[in-house]
């Protein structure tokens, strides 16, 4: 039988199959580390009422790391509006990195209840740029018809810093979940990282979600500099009008971006954070 693997509990993996959870054992290697993960299609043999064991896995069409899931086809980054204040470097690099793997990504606005006016044009900033923006607020409601209907039938992760409202959000979908919160602290304005590992949820109207723990790091991939730029959507209509075709967009001579970021058609900050994932990745490569 197929099933999807939901979690991994001591020796025992958790995986749904026809509509209910079956208590599983994993065969041989499949037992080492990283071999299964939330997200996994397995095959399973029924031994039980409620037992099987894993006798097999599919190959995977995504892979994240860190928490790890497989066969994410979205990730619903979520941040603040208030507190903890937005990190827009973590941010565009969680937009990065979906694009990099092929993951949609849809940016969650949360706290929108108690959003400070410094923010408030980030929303509209992200949407112009191309992404899929959602305000919302887990303590008002507002926003979560729209999210669960984004998370209709996919297999979603979410990820963002601690503290922004992850787990509160899915309470807010399906309050059954009765998941873990948590308070921000006072002292430093950062979450607590209430949630401590991923594991998949199913939702009632279809469609898996990871709840996962915050982080406020993220290492990017693994690959060609030449590549960076096509992952910031906004720099696609200027590329192919630089002076270079080999134009990496730092300070050549005719470079179209740079004449863009200099006249605030291309945000300032974003454009930053392309030099400073361009300088990242080129030293990976001289690493190797
Ligand atoms: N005002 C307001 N507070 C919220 C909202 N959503 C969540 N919170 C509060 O923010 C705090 C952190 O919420 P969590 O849901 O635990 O955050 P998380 O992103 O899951 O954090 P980690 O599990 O640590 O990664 C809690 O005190 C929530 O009550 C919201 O929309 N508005
Ligand atoms: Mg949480
Ligand atoms: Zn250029």
């Amino acid at each position: 039988m197929e099933g999807i693997l939901l979690r991994r509990y001591g020796g025992f993996y958790y995986v749904e199959s026809e509509g209910r959870v079956l208590t599983c054992r994993a065969r041989g290697r499949l037992k080492r580390e990283g071999e299964l993960l939330p997200g996994d299609r397995v095959e399973v043999t029924v031994l039980g009422p409620g037992e099987g064991v894993i006798e097999g896995v599919r190959p995977r069409s995504t892979l994240l790391e860190r928490p790890s899931v497989a066969n994410v086809e979205q990730a619903i980054i979520v941040f603040s509006l208030s507190t903890p204040p937005p990190d827009l470097e973590l941010l565009d690099r969680l937009l990065f990195l979906s694009s990099v793997k092929g993951i949609r990504a849809v940016i969650v606005w949360n706290k929108a209840d108690e959003a400070l006016k410094e923010h408030l044009e980030l929303p509209g900033l992200y949407r112009q740029i191309g992404y899929q923006v959602l305000i919302a607020s887990a303590r008002t409601g507002r926003g979560v018809d729209g999210l669960q209907e984004i998370l209709s039938g996919r297999l979603s992760t979410f990820a963002g810093p601690s503290g922004v409202g992850k787990s509160s959000l899915l309470n807010a979908i399906h309050p059954a979940l009765n998941l873990r919160t948590g308070e921000v602290s006072v002292k430093s304005g950062r979450g607590r990282h209430t949630t401590r590992h991923a594991e998949l949820i199913r939702l009632p109207g279809g469609g898996w979600v990871a709840d996962t723990p915050g982080f406020s790091r993220l290492d990017l991939p693994s690959m060609d500099h030449q590549e960076v730029a096509a992952h910031f959507p906004e720099m696609e209509p200027y590329i192919g009008r630089c002076r270079f075709n080999s134009c990496l967009h730092r300070c050549e001579p005719g470079c179209a971006v740079v004449a863009a970021a200099a006249t605030g058609e291309i945000t300032r900050h974003r454009y930053e954070h392309y030099l400073k994932f361009l300088e990242e990745i080129i030293a990976k490569e001289r690493s190797y």
